[in-house]
């Protein structure tokens, strides 16, 4: 098994935790296979080594667009394990939008479902991808049976603090999405800084129900787990299976969708959640309504947190002390804070600024892309969130207010207006378009549109939608476009999406709170 000695790799980290407990299980799907530390460390060796007989040297970056299964997380240690760079990708992106990621990040090997792999060799090819490989949900593949043929498992490639571990794309403002580049060393400080804000414990078992291409599903999750303690693993979400799961269980990480969609699960109850000792909450803002209402079926206080993922996690509410909702607590162990003002001066206390974060945790940069990473950054080094936020100086939590950035979050995906626009523009009949967040009972933000059509076209709501969903992921696709005979605009002729979201902002207010379905299909 690999030795503790690397440490600054993140895998090192994890192998350091659960050296001690190879024979308790690592990884379990409920209903489906257990897989213990031991299996799972000879497993990833094997993989690793698969991966780096393909001539892929250490520091060659892998993308990854599969299904949530046990043999994904197996393929992120791996990954780790061989030095090599994982670039994971939502299994939902339409090859429109996986384009970019392939010619930016340039990758050199992908792994896709079989069944996607038709699909996407050409546009591997074009983006120079040498090897193609496929891993399917059951653990079938290409991938897999390379790992079969192995004779020797590959031992902890080395690495240094400041080698990237993942590039993760995030949106931006403008322009295309950005790869953040993550190193080895801001997983294993965030990592260190979560397990102690929140007293993990190798006993804990996690209830995963988040997707494994995001750094709260990947990061947070599975490496506070995977350090000796047991990762419940469910291959997506549904509040009935996630209630069953907290039997035996400890800790759950959700968005406050699911947290909404908990609620409206009947089974969720005191009884349900009796060996849970932490329900923790981000990546959106969690209403006040939610954390009452969740406190008052099930006893519990929702632990909610705030990250990103250039910076990791960077506040929590505390684990003892008060959790106070509609806030994010304080700044984690090692990493700081401060509050910035418009004019780039410290905001006087109490008063609202962006909040710019300083720490081990903060990446090192946007791939490829100098002009990019200087912008995201402050004259003095600090990473400039693009979110609004107050400190209350009496408690001393803080508290997310708003955001500087035109990114509207979904049910804890960010969708970037301009991206979706663009789509838009380009089907037949549209003239213009603008797209905003709409408060939404169960989304928290509904992507919403308001297209004006080319003189003398008709253009359908359904119609749109479909045309849509053949280039963008599902989450990006508009609840509602609404056709309009013009946009607002201001005197300089910019178009208002503030206007139109404070315009259309009861737009969702019908749809039935906590539903599964509330759009028009
Ligand atoms: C799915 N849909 C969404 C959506 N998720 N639409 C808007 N927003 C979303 N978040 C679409 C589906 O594609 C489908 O479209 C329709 O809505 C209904 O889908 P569903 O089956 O009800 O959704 P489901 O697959 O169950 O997904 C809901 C969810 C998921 C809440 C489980 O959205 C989710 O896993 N969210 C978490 C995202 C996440 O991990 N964020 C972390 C980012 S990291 P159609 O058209 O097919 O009907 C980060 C940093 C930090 O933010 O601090 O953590
Ligand atoms: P991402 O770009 O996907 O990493 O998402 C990061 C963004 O999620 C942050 O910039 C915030 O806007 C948002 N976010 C994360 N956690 C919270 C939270 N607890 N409250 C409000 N917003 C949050």
């Amino acid at each position: 098994m690999a030795g503790a000695a690397s440490q600054s790799n993140l895998y090192g980290h994890l192998a350091a935790g659960f050296a001690a407990r190879l024979d308790t299980v690592a990884v379990e799907v409920p209903g489906g296979p257990r897989i213990t530390y031991r299996a799972l460390d000879r497993e990833a060796g094997r993989w690793a080594a698969a991966l780096r007989g393909l001539g892929l040297a250490p520091g060659a970056r892998v993308a990854v667009q599969v299904e949530k299964s046990r043999e994904a997380v197996l393929l992120h240690l791996a990954l780790l394990r061989a030095g090599l760079v994982h670039l994971p990708l939502n299994p939902a992106y339409r090859p429109a939008e996986l384009e970019h990621f392939l010619t930016d990040a340039r990758p050199q090997a992908l792994v896709c479902d079989p069944g996607r792999e038709a699909e996407l060799a050409p546009l591997a090819r074009g983006a120079g991808v040498r090897h193609l490989l496929t891993l399917d949900p059951a653990g079938g593949g290409s991938l897999p049976a390379r790992a079969a043929r192995v004779a020797r498992g590959l031992p902890l490639e080395p690495r240094a603090a400041d080698d990237p571990a993942a590039i993760l794309y995030t949106s931006g403002t403008t322009g295309p999405p950005k790869g953040a580049v993550i190193t080895h060393g801001n997983l294993v400080a965030n990592a260190r800084a979560l397990e102690r804000a929140w007293g993990w414990r190798e006993d804990d078992v996690l209830v995963h129900a988040l997707p494994l291409f995001h750094v709260h599903g990947l990061f947070v999750a599975c490496h506070l787990a995977l350090r000796g303690s047991r990762l419940r693993l469910l291959p997506r979400f549904e509040p009935e299976a996630v209630v069953r799961a907290f039997a035996g269980a400890t800790v759950f990480m959700g968005v406050p969708t699911q947290y909404a969609r908990l609620l409206a699960c009947e089974r969720l109850a005191r009884e349900a959640c009796a060996g849970m000792r932490l329900f923790v909450s981000g990546s959106a803002p969690l209403p006040e309504r939610l954390f009452h209402a969740f406190r008052e079926r099930t006893g519990h206080a929702i632990l909610e947190r705030y990250g990103m993922t250039e910076v990791g996690m960077a506040l929590s509410n505390p684990l003892a002390g008060p959790r106070v909702p509609g806030t994010v607590g304080v700044p984690l162990p090692g990493v700081e804070v401060r509050i910035v003002d418009a004019r780039g001066l410290l905001a006087a206390e109490g008063e609202t600024g962006e909040l710019q974060v300083r720490g081990p945790s903060v990446f090192a940069g946007y791939w490829n892309a100098p002009e990019r990473t200087a912008a995201a950054f402050a004259a003095d080094g600090w990473f400039r969130t693009g979110d609004l936020a107050r400190r209350d100086p009496a408690s001393g939590h803080y508290a997310i207010v708003g955001r500087l950035r035109a990114l509207i979050v979904t049910g804890g995906y960010k969708v970037q207006p301009e991206e979706v626009e663009r789509h838009l523009e380009a089907l037949p009949g549209v003239a213009e378009s603008a797209v905003f967040g709409v408060p939404h009972p169960e989304w928290g933000e509904a992507v919403t549109a308001a297209v004006v059509p080319e003189p003398a076209a008709r253009l359908e709501e359904a119609a749109l939608r479909a045309a849509l969903r053949e280039r963008l992921a599902p989450y990006k696709v508009p609840k509602r476009i609404l056709v309009v005979e013009a946009l607002p605009r201001n005197a300089m002729g910019k178009v208002e999406r503030r206007r139109l979201a404070e315009r259309h902002r009861d737009l969702y207010a019908g749809a039935a709170p906590l539903s599964r379905r509330s759009t028009p299909s």
